[in-house]
């Protein structure tokens, strides 16, 4: 449901093909809401449906036609309201924290792999994050530079350090799993060790005693 939001967020700057919207997408609100085309395209519909978007034809190539999307009044109406409405939080449902867990099943080897994917994954979103936080400083956003040239003055500063507020936020938190993956494979290491396991391939059956 959050999917229509960051649509609007983006069509609240200028009216955009569902191609366009997709590439931009991309490049911007992707980071924090990650959504396949597959998504993108039918909610565009419903969007349109719910009244949030008005759809227009326009011509593409010399023989084909594009559905351009703009933003209603309702559609505006309908982010500021959102924006303005407190989260639901939801329980946490976190399959890593779940496998950390039960550890003590998994071969030396294999919880080594998943602690080391862990700090692979977000070594490189951290590093993405990061990316993003610079363009934004620097101006090379597309859709941040947009979305500036059509906002007042006086608000632009609001506009940019929110964003980058956001995430510097995903940065630190990527930077705590980093530093959790590594306890993670210090702990495996230090508690096999001490009990032989890890030391040669285990027999099968030969997890904790039941
Ligand atoms: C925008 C630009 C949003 C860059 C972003 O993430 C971003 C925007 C929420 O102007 O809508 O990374």
């Amino acid at each position: 449901m959050s999917l229509r939001y960051a649509l609007l967020a983006l069509l609240s700057v200028e009216p955009m093909t569902g191609y366009d919207l997709s590439k931009r997408f991309e490049s911007s609100v992707a980071y924090v809401w990650h959504a396949p085309d597959s998504q993108i395209y039918p909610e565009l519909r419903r969007m349109e449906k719910d009244g949030l978007l008005a759809g227009e034809e326009i011509p593409w190539g010399p023989n084909s036609k594009k559905t351009q999307y703009r933003i209603t009044a309702e559609g505006i109406a309908a982010f500021r309201e959102w924006m303005n409405t407190p989260l639901e939080y939801s329980r946490e449902r976190d399959p890593v924290h779940l496998k950390a867990a039960y550890l003590e099943w998994a071969d030396h080897d294999s919880a080594m792999a998943h602690m080391q994917a862990h700090i692979d994954y977000h070594t490189l979103r951290r590093e993405q994050w990061a990316g993003m936080i610079e363009e934004l400083r620097t101006g090379t956003n597309v859709m941040l530079a947009k979305r500036l040239a059509a906002t007042p003055e006086p608000d632009r500063r609001r506009t940019t350090e929110f964003k980058i507020f956001t995430y510097e936020g995903l940065v630190a938190r990527a930077e705590t799993e980093i530093e959790w993956g590594r306890r993670g494979l210090e702990l495996i290491d230090l508690l096999d060790g001490a009990s032989g396991v890890g030391s040669g391939p285990l027999a099968p059956g030969s997890g904790p005693v039941l």
